[in-house]
């Protein structure tokens, strides 16, 4: 008989699963929707695999009490979804109450199944009208996440667990703004850095409002974080790491935490920042408010060598490291273990950390109703241990949401990429949860992993 080891979890442990608005909900012209700068860059060809675009997506919109429903029968005590902000602010000073309602709807039905909400206020769908003035790049839009997010907090303010003010402040702007692989799909490192200073501050009203109206929610923003290796010792590839991480990690948790934007990496922009002459004196500041809790998405690690080529940003080149997901992206649960440590150390101490977003994109097959994706269920497996981990040592992880709760409309890759553990078949709509998905449910019912010997021994090496 093959000896098991139980880790169980601490009794509040918050169990979740994720969403977002433009990549489940469709009805793009529905409830008064303006459109996105996610449904004008999908129409862009060779911007999204295969020309895919949000305009039905998951049809959550129309679906969302039989979602809802299942999300509770796997389980799941929290659920973590995102406000479309194009369905509420319309046009300058205009506030879309059927926008407004549907959340209203969907929160009643997050209750009603006993789902404790975390609500994103921004995930990446900027109303187009927003992006025609500038978008992230105008100071101005400030004062429309101001009104926006105060409209959003004053109606839903006090039936909200958790607000989530802004995910990933780096894809938003750099890749938006800077490799141009998400929308606005524009390519200039100082409106790069200028977008992720104004998502940084944007943060930071949020979190001024939920205490001007003094609302008990937790609150907090979600990075996704990478734990950062160098492809050897040699000086050039540590170097070359180290500025990875200073991009990725350091950039958006120095100034949220510390105060400051790490000044190794503002010298080495130099003339792409220019001089940062985008952060006006008191913004630091006002970033400088970590909040209740810090959100990590974490999916991968990244192993780093020195580029010859000092064209690119950051003089440096991402291996291709195996074992991978359908994404390409290093399957390395052990740095989920080495990035909670770091990131505790470094940055959040005491406060508690979420992983707001973990899982993994993999060839799905439905076979009778089946979905055996036994490959998934092991990453998540995995990757439950390295918090398990974590949280033994004295870690303060206090959840872990699952990305994501359906397969969905994944950015650039469309529907190419599934990374549910509930099966969605685009033709139908119709719903299947994968072999993981009634696996989890077991995780989480029994609040504990069970896992065999070799599977315990097996995740503790590093590297
Ligand atoms: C996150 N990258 O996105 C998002 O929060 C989700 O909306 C998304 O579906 C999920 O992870 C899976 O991709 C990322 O290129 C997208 O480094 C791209 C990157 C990282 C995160």
């Amino acid at each position: 008989m093959m000896n098991k080891q139980v880790l169980p979890f601490p009794a509040d442990f918050m169990w979740g699963t994720s969403t977002s608005s433009y990549q489940i909900e469709g009805a793009a012209n529905e409830g008064g929707r303006v459109p996105s700068v996610w449904d004008t860059f999908s129409r862009v060809p060779g911007k999204v695999v295969d020309g895919d675009h949000g305009d039905i997506a998951c049809d959550h919109y129309h679906r969302y009490p039989e979602d809802i429903a299942l999300i509770q029968k796997l389980g799941f005590k929290h659920y973590r979804f995102s406000i479309a902000w194009p369905r509420i602010i319309t046009a300058p000073g205009v506030i879309n109450e059927e926008g407004l309602a549907f959340y209203e709807r969907l929160l009643d039905e997050v209750e009603q199944a006993g789902l404790i909400p975390m609500v994103t206020m921004y995930h990446w769908d900027l109303p187009q009208w927003i992006e025609d003035k500038g978008g992230w790049t105008n100071r101005a839009v400030l004062e429309q996440f101001r009104e926006y997010a105060s409209v959003v907090m004053e109606r839903f303010g006090s039936r909200v667990g958790w607000w989530n003010t802004i995910n990933e402040p780096y894809c938003a702007s750099i890749l938006g703004y800077g490799t141009g692989d998400h929308a606005p799909g524009h390519q200039n490192w100082y409106e790069a850095f200028t977008a992720a200073h104004h998502l940084l501050l944007s943060h930071g009203i949020a979190m001024e409002l939920h205490r001007e109206k003094g609302l008990s929610s937790q609150i907090g923003i979600t990075l996704n974080m990478e734990y950062v290796d160098p492809a050897s010792d040699a000086p050039q590839d540590v170097a070359a790491a180290a500025r990875r991480d200073g991009f990725l990690n350091r950039w958006f948790a120095e100034p949220i935490f510390h105060g400051r934007y790490p000044q190794d990496m503002v010298e080495w922009y130099g003339d792409q920042a220019q001089g940062m002459d985008f952060v006006h004196e008191g913004d630091l500041e006002r970033i400088h408010q970590p909040g209740d809790f810090l959100g990590i998405n974490y999916y991968a690690r990244s192993v780093i060598k020195a580029a010859s080529d000092h064209s690119l940003l950051q003089a440096e080149q991402v291996l291709f490291t195996e074992p991978v997901t359908d994404m390409g992206w290093e399957i390395h649960p052990d740095s989920l273990y080495r990035l909670l440590t770091r990131v505790q150390r470094d940055f959040t101490q005491g406060l508690p950390i979420l992983i707001t977003e973990n899982g993994a994109a993999m060839k799905d097959e439905l076979e009778h109703g089946v979905v055996k994706d036994e490959s998934r269920r092991q990453y998540i497996q995995d990757h439950l241990v390295a918090c398990h981990r974590f949280i033994q040592e004295g870690g303060q992880l206090h959840g872990y949401y699952l990305w994501s709760f359906l397969d969905n409309f994944e950015w650039a890759f469309g529907y190419s990429k599934r990374f549910g553990i509930v099966y969605v078949d685009y033709t139908t709509q119709e719903r299947t949860p994968k072999e993981s998905a009634k696996w989890i449910s077991k995780v989480i019912q029994a609040n504990s992993l069970e896992i065999s010997e070799t599977e315990a021994v097996s995740n503790v090496e590093t590297r």
